[in-house]
């Protein structure tokens, strides 16, 4: 499928990997770009030099375009932006904030500029600012997540943008990519279905707790500090809605949470860690390459495009 996504980007399929921090190192974004996405080396939480040698090692392990997700309530995310600019990665896709004051300068490093965004608004003013495109990431993500549905943000700000626009939130196969693009998206970001990706070098614990996962196994704590968070159901869950419930101050609630996500992807601490995933995890039940999940959410989408009316249950 080509789009203005593969055009912009200069890549095979219009699949951008999700920026999951602590789980998306050079190993899973050299892999998806090898096999005709886009991959995303996230920033997270860390530091810039950790990052800058990711960039590195990536590139010793494709050829291909390849970009850096910056988790902008990261402190140090001025220091990875400008990592991002000396290595001159391909593409800055930014997640958790406004990345308005670092457009400029990425741009001016021939860098493609894409913002995670949750609304309307934010898209708009993107485009104002010279984003290249917008991923408009619905509720049902993993992770740090906005208010609305994919369903109901990306035809809104397909309407309200001219720049492309990629869909995120519950996508993990053709069916969501092809839906997608009705909507007006010209491109997906998928995140949760690598999780499970053989190049992804997450704990056991976490995969399996994926590929176990069904529709309603996912839950979503922090809502009142404003930094609402999707993961799938633990005790460290439980505990973290217990103690919303109970009245806790929003910063002893983050306290609470701090290091979470690292003990669930690099210790498989089932009880402790922070499983973040998205709505999708139910439909996520096998192992496989990037290569043969990037075909399988391209080819399918390509054919129900192609024959859109024999989907089941419609009549024109
Ligand atoms: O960023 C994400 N997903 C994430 S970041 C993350 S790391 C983390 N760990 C623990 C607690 C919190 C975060 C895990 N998952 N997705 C993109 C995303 N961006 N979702 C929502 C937003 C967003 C929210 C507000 C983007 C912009 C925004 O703007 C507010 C403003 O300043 O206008």
């Amino acid at each position: 499928m080509k789009t203005e996504i593969t055009q912009l980007l200069g890549i095979e399929y219009p699949i951008l990997q999700g920026g999951m921090a602590w789980v998306a190192n050079a190993s899973l974004a050299a892999a998806v770009s090898n096999a005709g996405g886009c991959g995303l080396i996230a920033g997270g939480a860390a530091p810039a030099e950790i990052v800058r040698a990711e960039i590195v090692r990536a590139r010793e392990l494709t050829d291909k375009p390849f970009g850096v997700n910056v988790m902008l309530m990261n402190p140090s995310a001025p220091e990875i932006i400008q990592v991002c600019i000396e290595e001159k990665v391909a593409v800055v896709t930014t997640g958790a904030g406004n990345p308005g004051q670092y457009i400029e300068g990425l741009k001016a490093a021939g860098i493609k500029v894409i913002p995670v965004v949750p609304s309307v608004a934010l898209a708009k003013r993107m485009e104002r600012a010279g984003a290249d495109a917008v991923v408009c990431e619905g509720m049902e993500a993993g992770g740090h997540i906005g208010s609305l549905t994919t369903m109901a943000l990306v035809p809104q700000i397909a309407d309200a943008v001219k720049i492309p626009v990629i869909a995120a939130g519950g996508i993990a196969d053709g069916r969501g990519m092809a839906a997608a693009v009705l909507l007006g998206a010209q491109g997906v970001q998928v995140g949760t279905r690598f999780l499970t990706a053989r190049e992804c070098e997450i704990s056991r614990a976490y995969k399996e707790l994926v590929l176990e996962a069904k529709d309603t196994s996912t839950v979503v704590t922090g809502q009142f500090t404003g930094h609402p968070v999707r993961t799938l159901k633990n005790k460290q869950a439980r505990e973290m809605l217990k103690a919303e419930a109970s009245g806790i101050s929003p910063e002893e609630f983050e306290k609470m949470g701090a290091g979470s996500l690292r003990k669930a992807v690099q210790d498989g601490d089932l009880e402790n860690g922070s499983f973040m995933a998205g709505q999708i995890a139910g439909m996520v039940n096998r192992e496989e390459s990037c290569a043969e999940i990037i075909r399988d959410l391209n080819d399918g989408a390509e054919r129900l495009l192609r024959d859109a009316l024999k989907i089941r249950g419609v009549e024109i």
